[in-house]
């Protein structure tokens, strides 16, 4: 490896940076900082893949999910946010009951999805009984569907209105049948950067909080940071530091996934994304940095399929999943991807095409499928297959 980083820079810290990464020894904050402003997308491939393939060869994990977003109506006004509506154009939003919701869950029953991701506005009437109900009315009538479900940014929310600390709130929401907790809300913990773009909202510090006391509880749950908006790379390095050492603490989180900002129709439409090169150099960056994490996935309906794709050379070795059209915070905010759906086969097809090896996992990453050697039959042209034997 030395010799292709050495015909790629002759600059002594990045040459000292990569020592440690072959030797696997943690690079420190300071050199996280460099890497964002100096290391280029060459240097970083070379190190952040070497690193993939040193934990996974060369499987890349997908599951079958499905997203529900039970309103899109918010207290709170993020001003990357193009998915939410003010209470007071609540008209021109959905805000469905528990029945609606059921309905969407029951809808799945005849297809071989293991999880819902549950996650949306902020609003009085979804509250701490609420949603307590949902995940057992759901657990009730699909025990076996994963409730991936949201961020501290309700959950803190619904505690606070209910009176009950977070330690009590979490304990409630496992009774109630949670199983593990997304990664949003997570945005950027820096209070220079949050108090910006999502003030009101719970803080880093909460945010980091609820899932110390979730992974205590023997729990686990994915940490995201959103970039490229108004932060400084220094931001970003403070958001991975913190989540490197809740991570050092908890050994809690399974996933981490950078959120490219996506400015079509939110407050801050002025900004201009970022480059593909950057994302790239963000999910290397991150790979390098994140020691503690098992995974970085690359969530295609906000990047793309084409940069998810190329992702996978630069330390991704996820890609979430099917979704079934069943999100729409980024197809509002402006992504290729204006109906995010992959049929299995699609998703399989897409990494095979890169020379990797389609695995479909649960959310707590137990192989379901490894689909290396896998026929699809020929009735897959659209949609879930039912689940496949090997062949
Ligand atoms: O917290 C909102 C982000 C997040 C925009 O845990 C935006 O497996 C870009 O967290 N541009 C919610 N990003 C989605 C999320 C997630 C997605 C996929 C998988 C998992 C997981 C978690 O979406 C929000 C916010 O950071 N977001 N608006 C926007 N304009
Ligand atoms: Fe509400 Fe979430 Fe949008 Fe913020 S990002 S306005 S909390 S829906």
């Amino acid at each position: 490896m030395n010799a292709l980083i050495k015909s790629i820079t002759k600059d002594v810290t990045l040459l000292d940076i990569a020592s440690k990464v072959e030797a696997k020894d943690r690079i420190s904050d300071e050199d996280c900082q460099y890497l964002f402003d100096h290391a280029p997308l060459g240097y970083l491939g070379i190190l952040a893949d070497k690193i993939r393939k040193e934990r996974h060869g060369d499987k890349v994990y997908f599951n079958r999910n499905f997203h529900l977003e039970p309103t899109n109506v918010c207290l709170y006004t993020c001003t990357f946010c193009s998915y939410s509506r003010l209470i007071k154009k609540r008209s021109e939003g959905w805000e469905y009951s528990l029945d609606e919701m059921m309905d969407i869950i029951k809808g799945y029953d005849e297809k071989p999805v293991t999880e819902v991701h549950i996650v949306g506005g902020v609003l009085p009437q979804y509250d701490l009984a609420f949603y307590s109900d949902f995940f057992k009315a759901i657990k009730k009538h699909r025990p076996d569907l994963h409730i991936k479900a949201l961020t501290p940014v309700e959950y803190h929310y619904i505690f606070k209105k209910a009176k009950v600390s977070y330690q009590e709130g979490m304990e409630r929401m496992l009774e109630s049948g949670l199983d593990s907790m997304p990664g949003g809300g997570a945005e950027i913990f820096h209070p220079e950067v949050r108090d910006e773009i999502a003030g009101g909202k719970c803080s880093g510090d909460e945010w980091l909080e609820i899932h110390r006391i979730w992974h205590k509880l023997g729990k686990r749950s994915n940490a995201t940071m959103l970039y490229g908006h108004v932060e400084h790379f220094h931001h970003r390095v403070d958001h991975l530091k913190k989540l490197r050492d809740l991570q050092d603490e908890t050994k809690g989180f399974q996933t981490f996934i950078p959120l490219k900002f996506r400015n079509k129709g939110n407050q801050l439409s002025h900004i201009e994304e970022s480059t593909n090169v950057e994302d790239l150099r963000n999910y290397a960056i991150s790979r390098i940095y994140l020691d503690n994490f098992d995974h970085i996935k690359a969530y295609w309906p906000m990047i793309g399929r084409a940069t998810a794709q190329i992702s996978l050379q630069f330390g991704v070795n996820d890609i979430d999943g099917t979704i079934d059209d069943t999100t729409k915070i980024y197809s509002m905010a402006g992504s290729e991807e204006q109906n995010p759906s992959l049929s299995t086969k699609d998703l399989v097809d897409l990494v095979k095409k890169v020379g990797k090896i389609p695995i479909e996992r649960d959310t707590l990453y137990n192989v379901v499928q490894d689909y290396s050697d896998f026929t699809f039959p020929e009735t897959e042209k659209i949609g879930y297959i039912s689940l496949p034997t090997s062949n």
